[in-house]
């Protein structure tokens, strides 16, 4: 075998050196060099635990749901941002910077993909809270300015939500300093515009047909209705916007 595949470019002896000097830790099957593996490691993105339990969003969201879509469907887009982030030498970076770093990449379209979608989830769960909650003042002055009312700012979410044309999302963003009501097709993301997300909803099916089957609109009601984290929306408020 090569040496220069085996020791990943180094020559023997910078690799004995490296060994001494405890700069070489064994992997899965072959030695990969620590400095090597700054540049190349496998991302350690995690998938931050359900702020909730999982039966919390009942009767809204089941349990059955919340397995699924927690601990399958947002696992794979975590494990397979770990898995390809790497290998493209993107793995010193946090799941926001590989994000920015691949939006708009046409030869990084499925790492774009896995990692705003488990971006999207990570936000996702906060944005839902069991028991209804309201805005805050601030947010209730910017939401009057924006949509003239609360009721508004519901209807037009709900709205975003049910004309979403296939998978996606709906967005409750601040742009330029105002509130602003938007979807985004599959994984995009508000953060690559330029927009700061302040709560989200995920139209995909997978989010609501165990429990409503093909009624998009009634999921998306159920939400916005009963289970908005308001706080969580407040939090996401830059000070000085
Ligand atoms: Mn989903």
């Amino acid at each position: 075998m090569d040496d220069n595949v085996l020791y990943h470019g180094m020559d023997r002896r910078t690799f004995v050196a490296s060994l001494i000097s405890g700069c070489v830790i064994a992997g899965t099957g072959m030695f990969s060099l620590y400095g090597d593996s700054i540049a190349h490691a496998s991302p350690e993105i995690t998938q931050p635990p359900l702020p909730y339990k999982e039966d919390a969003l009942e009767p809204y969201i089941s349990i059955k749901t919340i397995g699924f879509h927690y601990g399958k469907h947002h696992k794979a887009y975590v494990d397979k941002t770990n898995e390809l982030a790497g290998p493209a030498g993107l793995g010193s970076l946090s799941l926001e910077e590989i994000i920015k770093k691949t939006a708009g990449s046409a030869g990084q379209i499925p790492i774009f993909n896995n990692a705003a979608q488990a971006w999207n989830h990570n936000f996702y769960w906060q944005s839902m809270l069991p028991g209804a909650n309201k805005p805050n003042e601030r947010l209730t002055k910017m939401i009057n300015a924006s949509f003239q009312s609360y009721d508004n700012l519901i209807k037009e979410l709900q709205n975003a939500a049910v004309t979403q044309f296939g998978s996606g999302w709906a967005w409750l963003v601040l742009e330029q300093g105002k509130l602003k009501v938007t979807k985004t097709s599959n994984a995009d993301n508000p953060l690559v515009y330029g927009q700061v997300p302040l709560l989200t909803l995920d139209v995909w099916e997978h989010a609501y047909y165990l429990d409503y089957q093909n009624r998009r609109a009634d999921y998306a009601k159920a939400v916005l209705d009963n289970l908005l984290n308001w706080e969580f929306a407040a939090a996401n408020l830059p000070k000085d916007a």
